[in-house]
């Protein structure tokens, strides 16, 4: 199921049959309280199911409950997070270069590999009943993650542990965070009766019934966290990683604890970090035109489909200006008082 290189050595830990048997019976009673949560039909004919304040699509939970009892951080762990469609695949391929730089082979990967197959969500590697055994990933392990905040494992999220784990949330604009899932949504849809429309998708955005919806309250738990917490989870955001890339991969490379030296910023490797990892660089490669994978769902995911536009405000192009301030009304309710804010949120001009 997936094409990451130290997938099939997390799986080879041999169990013993007591072993075996508690992962079967574990899974079979999650399977049993994930059936029991409100459903939704959700996005893309995958069905979404409400859980503790999020709507998570329903195979992905079970690797969710899965990982908050089974995970073992290390403290070297470093996080990627995000709510689906605000750049996870740029995050990943600009984590994945600036820990990697240095050793030609890995940095390489990334002309090779689609940026989700140099190391997958890590939900999804639970959702198997068999719970995988992580320490055959290198570290650092770089993971990522669309689970929010209050749902990561407690073991990530005690500051007196001495695991506790580093986090990298990226954030997007709201109004193009719900165009790029409707994009998507309909892309992997499969049939014409599953496919919604923006009418649709902004009425089910807007109550919060996305994948791992609400997006204000993701946000909203790691930004607070961020600001508690901010030498463990370093808040970014997508305009602002367009507007300054290089000032946000320093930023980054900091905070994983791989500084650029001078050295490198006299041979220009940030701006190479930044190329490499651009938009038009990306999707130009082969794998990212022709190559297909399989999601956490169990879909075949052409890479294409992670590269659409890439750019900051393309809602203007989907929204009308009634939707458009449907949804800036409720960032403007959610996000009152909390410090956090995006751009664009004028109601547009009217013809
Ligand atoms: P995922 O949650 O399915 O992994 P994610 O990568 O978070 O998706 O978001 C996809 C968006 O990031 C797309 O935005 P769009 O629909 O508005 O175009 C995609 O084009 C954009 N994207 C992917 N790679 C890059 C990149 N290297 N630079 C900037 N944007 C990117």
């Amino acid at each position: 199921m997936f094409s990451h290189p130290y997938i099939a050595s997390c799986f080879e830990t041999p169990k013993t049959e007591a072993e075996k048997y508690e992962e079967a019976v574990a899974y079979q009673h999650r399977r049993e309280e994930i059936s029991n949560l409100p459903v939704d039909s959700g996005w893309g004919n995958i069905p979404g199911r409400l859980y503790k304040g999020f709507w998570f699509p329903e195979p992905i939970l079970y690797g969710v409950l899965s990982l908050r009892r089974n995970f073992r951080p290390a403290p070297s762990d470093i996080f990627l997070a995000t709510c689906p469609k605000s750049g996870t695949t740029w995050l990943k391929a600009l984590a994945f270069v600036i820990c990697s730089r240095g050793s030609n082979g890995p940095q390489s990967m990334i002309l090779s590999r689609n940026p989700h197959d140099c190391y997958p969500n890590i939900e999804n590697f639970y959702i198997k009943p068999q719970v995988p055994d992580l320490d055959a990933m290198p570290s650092p392990r770089l993971m990522a993650t669309h689970t929010p905040y209050s749902l990561l494992p407690e073991s990530v999220r005690d500051e007196e542990s001495p695991s506790c784990c580093r986090i990298i949330y990226l954030c997007r604009e709201p109004k193009d965070t719900l165009v790029s899932t409707y994009h998507f949504a309909n892309g992997i849809s499969g049939s014409d009766e599953s496919m919604i429309s923006m009418a649709e998708a902004v009425e089910l955005f807007c109550k919060g019934h996305s994948p791992y919806g609400p997006v204000w309250e993701h946000q909203l738990e790691y930004w607070a966290e961020s600001r508690r917490r901010p030498d463990k989870v370093l808040f970014l955001k997508y305009e602002d990683l367009k507007a300054e890339p290089e000032a946000n991969v320093r930023m980054m490379a900091r905070f994983m604890g791989r500084p650029i030296t001078a050295e490198e910023e006299a041979d220009g490797t940030v701006a190479e970090i930044v190329g490499l990892c651009s938009f038009e660089k990306l999707s130009g490669l082969e794998v990212n035109r022709v190559g297909v994978r399989m999601n956490g769902s169990g879909r075949a995911i052409k890479n294409s489909l992670h590269f659409r536009k890439g750019k900051v405000g393309d809602w203007r192009e989907h929204l009308s200006p009634e939707m458009a301030d449907k949804v800036d009304a409720v960032t403007r309710d959610k996000l009152n008082g909390t410090g956090l804010s995006h751009c664009n949120l004028e109601p547009p001009a009217r013809p």
